[in-house]
Parts: C-alpha cells; sequence; structure tokens
C-alpha cells in the first residue's frame, strides 16, 4: 500500500493515475496519524514553497513527516516534495523553514535560458539506487521548476542534470529518495521508476562513477481544438485562420480522447486541449472537458495544458465565479496547466492602463496559488502591415522577412480575443512581456495568418516574442512538414513546437518529425 500525502494544491490526480496504472494500491493522507502509520509515503509537490509549508503546517504534518523521515522509513518525494526537505527556500519571502532532514538551500536558477526549466530533460546518475532500476542511461524525464535544490553535502546527489549549469537534479540517503522531475509525467521511464518505488526492499543507495545522461529536448505538442459540433457532440475540430467550418459544418477531425491517447503512444512530450467555445460558453456550466481531462489523464502520462473560457463569469442568476473556481476544477480533473488567451488581452491593457499590479487578475492569482509553471498564455495575432515604423507608434513594429501585398516590409503582430473574431489596441510581443510581468510562465504563440495553412511557422513573429521574454515559447501554426520543425529550432529561441493540422490528419507523424529532428541534430525525446 502507497500512502500518498495530499496537501490540496494543484494536480496529485496525475500521480494517483500513474499509480493506478501499475497496478498500486493507494491510500491518501486525510489526518497526520496516517503519516505515521504509512507503509511507504510519496509526497508530490506542487506551487510555491512557502504556501506549501504553511499548508503542512495548518494541517500539522510537520512534526509526522519528520518523524517519519528521520526514521529511515520508505519516502519518495516529488518536485516541491523534494525541496520541503531542505532547510531554506529562498522562494519563500517571509523564510518559512523547510523540514530540514538535508542540509543545505533551494535557489532559484541564475541562467540566460528561459526560465522556468521545462520540459524532457536527461540525468547524469552518480549513485546506484534501486530506484532507477531498468531506466536507460539516455532516458529522459519532465522537469518543470524555477528553483532547485544546492545540498550541502555532496553525498547525498543521486542524479544531477544541465541547464545552464548542473544542478541536483535527485537525492538519496538511506530510504529517502526524491526527485525534482516528475515520473507521473515522464511517460514510460516515469513509470518504471514508480513502479521501482513501490516493488523495493530498501533504496538503499552506492556510489558510482558518474554516467553521462541527455540533455534538455526540444519538445514536440500536440494540439486539440475541441468544441461542439452541431450535434452537439465534442469533437476535435482544426480550423484554416481560425475558420472550423467547411460546407458549414464545423469539422470533426476525431474524438478528443482517443487523439489524445494517440499522440502519447506515438511520442506527443504534451498534449494541449483548447476549448475554443470557451470564450462564450461558460466551462463550469457545461463540463465536458472535465470528463475528457479525468479520461485522458488516466491513461497519459505527458503534460496535459488545457486553455478556453478561463475567466471570471456572472451566471443569470447573478453568481460570479471566478477564474480560480474554472482552473481549480481543471487542475483536480487532471490538467497540468491552463491557458489563458482573452483574459489575458484584457488584463494586460489594464495593467499598461493604470501600471499597477492588483494581485487579483486571473494571472496573478493562478500565479500564486499554483506556480507560475502553471499558467501559459496563448496569443492569437494578426499580422498588421505598416509601411514605417511609425505608423504604427505605440506597437512593436518588425522589419519583416517577407513583403506585405502593397510592398511594405515591416509589420506589427495585434492581438485578438474570442478566437480571432476581435482584434485590440495591444501587440503580440508586449502581451508577452506584460504577461511575464505579471507572473505568466509559458508563451503558447499561435498566428492566425499562418493556422492551418502548412506554409510553415511565422519565424519572424516567433523571433521578435522570444526574444523579448524570459519565459518558454512555444511556436505554433502553420505546421506542414518536419522541416518547418527543425526551421523553427533553428532560426528561433522557441523551446517548443506545437502542431494541429498535420498530425490530425495523419499526414506527417509524430515520430517523422523526431527523426528528422534527430537527423538535424536538434535535441529530441525518442520512445515513449
Ligand atoms: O480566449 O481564453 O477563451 O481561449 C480560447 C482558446 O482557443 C485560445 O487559446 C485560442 O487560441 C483558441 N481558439 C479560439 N478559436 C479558435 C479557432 O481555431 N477558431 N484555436 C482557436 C486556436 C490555434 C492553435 C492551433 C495551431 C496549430 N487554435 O492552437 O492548434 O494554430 O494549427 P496547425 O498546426 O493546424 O496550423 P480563451
Amino acid at each position: 500500500m502507497i500512502t500518498l500525502l495530499d496537501y490540496g494544491a494543484g494536480n496529485v490526480r496525475s500521480v494517483i493515475n500513474a499509480l493506478k496504472a501499475i497496478g498500486a494500491r493507494i491510500h491518501i493522507v486525510s489526518r497526520p496519524e496516517d503519516i505515521l502509520s504509512a507503509e511507504k509515503l510519496i509526497f508530490p509537490g506542487v506551487g510555491n514553497f512557502e504556501s506549501m509549508m504553511q499548508v503542512l503546517h495548518e494541517k500539522n504534518y510537520i512534526v509526522p513527516l519528520q518523524e517519519y523521515l528521520k526514521a529511515d522509513r520508505p519516502f519518495f518525494g516529488i518536485c516541491l516534495g523534494m525541496q520541503a526537505l531542505f532547510e531554506t527556500s529562498a522562494e519563500s519571502k517571509s523564510q518559512t523553514p523547510g523540514l530540514g532532514i538535508f542540509q543545505g538551500e533551494v535557489l532559484p536558477f541564475e541562467t540566460e535560458l528561459p526560465v522556468p526549466h521545462m520540459g524532457w530533460n536527461g540525468i547524469n546518475t552518480h549513485r546506484q539506487c534501486p530506484l532507477l532500476k531498468g531506466i536507460a542511461q539516455d532516458a529522459r524525464f519532465y522537469f518543470v521548476h524555477s528553483y532547485h535544490i544546492v545540498p550541502k553535502k555532496k553525498d547525498i546527489i543521486l542524479t544531477t542534470s544541465t541547464y545552464g549549469y548542473e544542478f541536483a537534479s535527485a537525492v538519496s540517503k538511506g530510504n529517502i529518495t526524491a526527485t525534482q522531475f516528475h515520473p507521473e509525467k515522464s511517460g514510460k521511464a516515469g513509470l518504471q521508476l514508480l513502479e521501482n518505488f513501490v516493488q523495493a526492499k530498501s533504496l538503499h543507495s552506492k556510489p558510482i562513477t558518474p554516467t553521462k545522461g541527455a540533455g534538455l529536448s526540444k519538445r514536440i505538442i500536440a494540439c486539440l481544438d475541441v468544441r461542439s459540433n452541431d450535434d452537439g457532440d465534442l469533437v476535435v475540430t482544426k480550423g484554416d485562420q481560425y475558420d472550423v467550418r467547411e460546407k458549414g459544418n464545423v469539422r470533426n477531425l476525431g474524438k478528443p480522447v482517443e487523439l489524445a491517447s494517440r499522440y502519447f503512444q506515438e511520442g506527443a512530450d504534451e498534449i494541449t486541449f483548447l476549448n475554443i467555445t470557451g470564450f462564450r460558453d461558460f466551462p463550469l456550466e457545461d463540463m465536458p472537458m472535465r470528463t475528457v481531462l479525468e479520461q485522458v489523464s488516466e491513461k497519459v502520462f505527458i503534460p496535459l495544458t488545457i486553455g478556453g473560457g478561463i475567466r471570471s463569469y456572472t451566471d443569470s442568476n447573478g453568481k460570479t465565479y471566478s477564474a480560480m473556481d474554472v482552473v481549480s476544477c481543471y487542475f483536480r480533473s487532471g490538467a497540468d496547466k491552463v491557458s489563458i488567451g482573452s483574459d489575458a488581452v484584457h488584463i494586460a491593457l489594464q495593467y499598461l492602463k493604470t501600471g499597477k499590479k492588483t494581485g487579483q487578475s486571473a494571472i496573478e492569482q493562478i500565479c500564486a496559488r499554483y506556480g507560475k509553471q502553471a499558467v501559459v498564455i496563448s496569443i492569437d495575432p494578426k499580422r498588421v502591415w505598416v509601411s514605417s515604423p511609425g505608423q504604427a507608434k505605440g506597437h512593436h513594429v518588425i522589419q519583416s522577412t517577407e513583403t506585405g501585398p502593397n510592398g511594405e516590409r515591416y509589420c506589427w503582430y495585434q492581438c485578438t480575443v474570442q478566437g480571432g473574431r476581435k482584434s485590440m489596441d495591444i501587440d503580440a510581443v508586449t502581451l508577452a512581456r506584460v504577461c511575464q510581468e505579471l507572473g505568466a510562465g509559458e508563451i503558447l504563440l499561435n498566428c492566425i495568418d499562418r493556422d492551418g495553412t502548412g506554409n510553415g511557422f511565422d519565424l519572424d513573429l516567433i523571433s521578435a516574442v522570444a526574444d523579448h521574454v524570459d519565459i518558454p515559447v512555444i511556436a505554433s501554426s502553420g505546421a506542414g512538414s518536419p522541416e518547418h520543425f527543425s526551421e523553427v529550432f533553428t532560426t528561433t529561441r522557441a523551446q517548443a513546437a506545437l502542431a494541429a493540422g498535420i498530425f490530425h490528419r495523419q499526414e506527417v507523424a509524430i515520430d517523422s518529425v523526431k527523426q528528422h529532428l534527430s537527423a538535424q541534430k536538434v535535441p529530441v525525446r525518442v520512445g515513449k
């Protein structure tokens, strides 16, 4: 029996689903006594160090946890569940201490690379440990964090990984083990690691000559635009420049759960669901997307993002629901990240008008509760040609590598809301920068001009945005061939590339994209 410490922040459903998939029986901690009666304890942490420690205090979990750990009983910590083992974290502004089982601190990444460190990275193994039994040396695991541990004693370091520099990515001492990465989101290798923890009689490790693992890979994301068709069935659809109707009917390219499972099997690194009519419906009233997430997260062990309709809403009885109500429901259903589209534009415009952070916007609130890595901003821009930069004052104008219909050499990218229906007075670079300032952790950069065309990503747009933010950018819209992926990764700072149409219509397989990228020396995760 595995005991799971759920302190109520974020997505423990994925850990539960991964444990169920390997046949483990699970008991969830509901009282402090449950910790000491555990046979084996898993502590998955998400969100923010300070709020995690505060909740552990409020629930009176600190003393039994320390007692359990000091008695060298089997323990596996994930992400913040590993950071909690140390003395202090720079993430805690009020200097709330950690559990202090290991000497050392938790510090922010100091690197030129985008932070959070997000994606599939390799591990260099420093100790032989039953936790890593049967895991290939070049296996990659899913990381998502802005802070990393700095142990005082190096002999507890089980693995290191490299992101700008080498940092400790897993620890092991006696029966206490923990990883910075998320095995529950790391496909086959992650399930193997969890199974090792469940099966192992002892977790004791011994030092070895360190082995060298793989490095960070570029991510390939399959995107499922979801909406109800005219018969009321929830379908995956796909537009041409956001027009999803063909001969008047909503295009139907398959069922969301089936397609997501297929993409997981085919080696996608992440899956994004966009509820494309979310701007006019209210997700809490009609929850088919919630059911989709619940079903998908039972069989798909890679990160899942959900977007569409994340905003506050007042119903016909005058009852107001906040964006937090919507996202907490999505996180409970199995989402790892949420993507905010239209509301991000309204929030950014308001912020630009007042210059004040209120702490009340959906972006700020979700980041505070679930961590910045959980907040993606989906941008839907359209290109506007201008003859000179002065023609678009106040906007980020780009000297284009293409020429406009009237010989224009300059353009800017105007943000839209409501699925491209309404253009707003803000450009994509400004929106991305403002949302980063408000705390968002990632940008999903669509392009209405390229969407569904198969003509390749808009490299001008992607370079402009990726060069002006320090958070990861996902290039989206226009993929038509494997070469388009190598082009976007070799000419821009995009960390991930997303495609929809070519995967849904089975024109190009995810594996072909990855094989092509490998041949071009772009690092990608192969296998499942
Ligand atoms: O505004 O917070 O409710 O979020 C709505 C979300 O739905 C936004 O993320 C917006 O991008 C998306 N959306 C709204 N309408 C459409 C539409 O197509 N009519 N889909 C839409 C946007 C864009 C991509 C697409 C890529 C790749 N889809 O994500 O998957 O362009 O396509 P391709 O590879 O086939 O070229 P809110």
